[in-house]
């Protein structure tokens, strides 16, 4: 990763509230400071020691990008973002190293093998192994370290393919994945079987989210491996600058749900500190939220001031059609959260690639 600075594009953040207007804090307010307070109490007890694998991809860097500039962070906590230049988990002495060196109370793990459609149809095989190994070499070397919690992340494409809508957290084992990611997919559904494992064992606190399809700073705009969002980004600033056509994968027909990942940032740090199931969670958007991949196009389009001509390359697999998932389980817990408007998210995303093309993944 070359040394030029990242520039952020930030979000319109809240006016800061003045003295006098604090007097008009409303009871909801106050209750939510006293939880808050409540929990900087319990938390001052004995500060975490957090360590996030992963902390240098897309998610990572937006949990770190909460942590360290939106206050995500408590007093005398610490928190560690790893890369696979800090340890390669798929190793067991590396990760155990790493382990050893932080001596963490607290993980977050993030650290995968990632990728778009596309790569997942060419390499079922290494998804499978290279998920298999890390999740099992983090879970377990989690457990001899005496680690409190572990919140790890799974993926809505862990679904069955062929099930009814919406998806919710209780169908994960309920039928085969779709075939285009069975190899990334039982190794993540086998998270889920370890911490049930681990739980009915040893009473440990491991438990997951489930997002739906991630994107923001720091994705991988990679074209052949990326994700639809990030490769449809480089690919739409690439056509504009050469004056070319955009090529689009697939009919634009199929539908998803992209959360923007400082959105989920935000709830992983949540989850971390106050989400006590084993059962995992799934982190998205509402249902009525979910898009077609022609929707994301003119939305990129219009957030790179493209105007040329679009063409749907229909020879490309669609992949699965739709995995339209639930988020009431979230809403039972946070039924505040707001969510980042889709269009703004993508805006900010793009502006954040156009400021940042040369230190970006592509
Ligand atoms: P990403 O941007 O590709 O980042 C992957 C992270 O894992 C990087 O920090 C990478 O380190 C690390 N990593 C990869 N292989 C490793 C290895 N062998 N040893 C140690 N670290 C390794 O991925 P992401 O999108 O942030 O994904 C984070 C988590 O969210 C993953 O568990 C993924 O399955 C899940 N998820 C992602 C999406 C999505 O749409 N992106 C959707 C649902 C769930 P380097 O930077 O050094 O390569
Ligand atoms: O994000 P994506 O690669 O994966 O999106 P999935 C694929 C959808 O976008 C397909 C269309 O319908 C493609 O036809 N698409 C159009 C494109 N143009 C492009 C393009 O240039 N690149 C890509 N990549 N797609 C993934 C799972 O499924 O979802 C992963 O394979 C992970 O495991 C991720 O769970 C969240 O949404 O189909």
């Amino acid at each position: 990763m070359n040394e030029k600075a990242e520039t952020w594009v930030e979000s319109p953040q809240p006016e800061p509230v003045t003295l006098e207007e604090s007097s008009l804090t409303s009871a909801p307010q106050r209750q939510e400071d006293a939880q808050k307070q409540q929990l900087e109490t319990k938390m001052a007890a004995a500060p975490m020691r957090v360590l996030v694998t992963g902390g240098s991809g897309l998610v990572g860097k937006a949990i770190e990008h909460v942590v360290l500039q939106e206050g995500g962070k408590l007093e005398g906590e610490e928190w560690i973002f790893l890369s696979s230049k800090d340890a390669d988990l798929t190793n067991l002495e590396q990760t155990k190293a790493a382990f050893e060196k932080h001596r963490p109370t607290h993980v977050i793990h993030l650290a995968a093998k990632v990728g778009g459609l596309y790569l997942h149809m060419r390499e079922n095989l290494h998804f499978l192994r290279d998920n298999l190994k890390i999740n099992d070499n983090v879970l377990q070397t989690a457990h001899e370290m005496g680690v409190t919690k572990v919140v790890s992340c799974l993926s809505s494409c862990i679904f069955p393919d062929k099930t009814t809508y919406p998806i919710d957290e209780t169908m994960i084992h309920d039928g085969l994945p779709h075939d285009s990611n069975f190899g990334y997919s039982h190794a993540k559904r086998m998270i889920d079987v370890q911490n049930r494992a681990y739980f009915q064992q040893y009473g440990h606190h491991y438990t997951a989210v489930i997002p739906t399809n991630v994107f923001g700073p720091h994705d991988n705009f990679n074209i052949e491996n990326g994700h639809v969002l990030s490769a449809l980004m480089n690919k739409t600033y690439r056509a504009k600058k050469d004056g070319t056509p955009l090529t689009v994968c697939g009919s634009g027909a199929p539908r998803r749900q992209f959360i923007y990942s400082l959105d989920l940032g935000r709830l992983i740090v949540w989850v971390l500190r106050e989400y006590e199931e084993i059962s995992p969670v799934i982190l998205t958007v509402g249902k009525d939220d979910e898009v077609s991949i022609k929707d994301a196009v003119d939305m990129i389009a219009a957030a790179l001031d493209f105007g040329g001509e679009i063409q749907y390359d229909t020879s490309m697999s669609d992949g699965q059609m739709k995995k339209t998932a639930s988020n009431a389980k979230l809403r039972r817990y946070r039924p505040d959260f707001t969510f980042t408007p889709l269009k703004e998210a993508v805006k900010m995303t793009c502006d954040w690639f156009t400021a940042n093309y040369d230190i970006a993944r592509t």
